[in-house]
């Protein structure tokens, strides 16, 4: 296995992909979607463009659906949600399929659509991404964060970093056999640097400080939890992301 981080979806190369390509949106995007998946949605099917969700979405019945829409961390008009995980809870979201657009997130999954499997993390989900990666062993991994507008996000690149800490303890191999690019070198750092105080993490990045603007500090105290859902947000098809609850059973020895 070889790890790559991506600071954001600009950065991947054209014309290549990889056997595994995670997108990572910690504030909120993934946090978000794996706590529906978890919750029992049905599915989460994103959008970048706001008006395609619209369209897509009336084919639905609107019993079995929510239409989430986030524009600048703050709710679209007209949508049934924004992009609150804490939204997320069984009598909301069950057995319903969650449409999404938010500013950054759903686009970073929909540039790596087309890798033979594309996952979304979060730290509340980091064990299931790393369980998943060791059942399967990717040659290649792509950690793609969402950043903000086409710049550098501090949470999505410390949370890549603690999904190759517990990839590299869980596996046994060293970090430089699982390093694929520097960057990946530089998550791993920074996630050992601020492990025990993610929250505070949360507080030096400038989207962070975007949220507790308006006031969504207890999203960030939720979304800077580790490992608190057992849930694998995997592409079914391009753009639809379903739970995994069937993994790929463990190589008998
Ligand atoms: O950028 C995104 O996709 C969102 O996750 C941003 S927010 O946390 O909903 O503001």
């Amino acid at each position: 296995m070889k790890l790559f981080v991506f600071h954001t979806p600009e950065l991947i190369p054209d014309h290549a992909t990889a056997d595994c390509a995670i997108a990572i949106d910690v504030l909120r995007a993934t946090t978000t979607m794996a706590t529906a998946l978890s919750a029992g949605a049905e599915a989460v099917q994103v959008f970048s463009d706001l008006e395609k969700l619209l369209n897509e979405s009336s084919n639905w019945e609107p019993q079995k659906r929510i239409r989430a829409g986030e524009r600048g961390g703050s709710k679209v008009d007209g949508f049934d949600f924004g992009n609150s995980p804490l939204d997320c809870t069984p009598d909301q979201v069950g057995g319903k399929r969650l449409f999404i657009s938010t500013t950054n997130g759903t686009r970073a999954l929909q540039s790596i659509q087309a890798a033979p499997t594309v996952l979304a993390a979060a730290l509340i989900n980091r064990r299931a991404i790393v369980q998943y990666l060791l059942q399967t062993r990717p040659e290649t991994i792509w950690m793609v964060a969402s950043g903000w507008e086409g710049s550098f996000s501090l949470e999505d690149t410390v949370c890549a970093g603690a999904i190759a800490d517990l990839l590299q303890k869980e596996s046994g191999e060293s970090l430089i056999d699982l390093t694929g690019n520097d960057e990946l070198v530089g998550a791993v750092a920074l996630y050992h640097q601020w492990k025990d105080d993610l929250l505070g993490l949360f507080r030096y990045a400038s989207h962070g400080q975007r949220l507790l603007r308006l006031n969504l500090l207890e999203d960030m105290r939720y979304c800077a939890q580790l490992d608190i859902l057992d849930v694998l947000p995997i592409q079914r098809e391009p753009g639809v992301l379903v739970s995994n609850h069937n993994r790929v059973a463990a190589p008998v020895s």
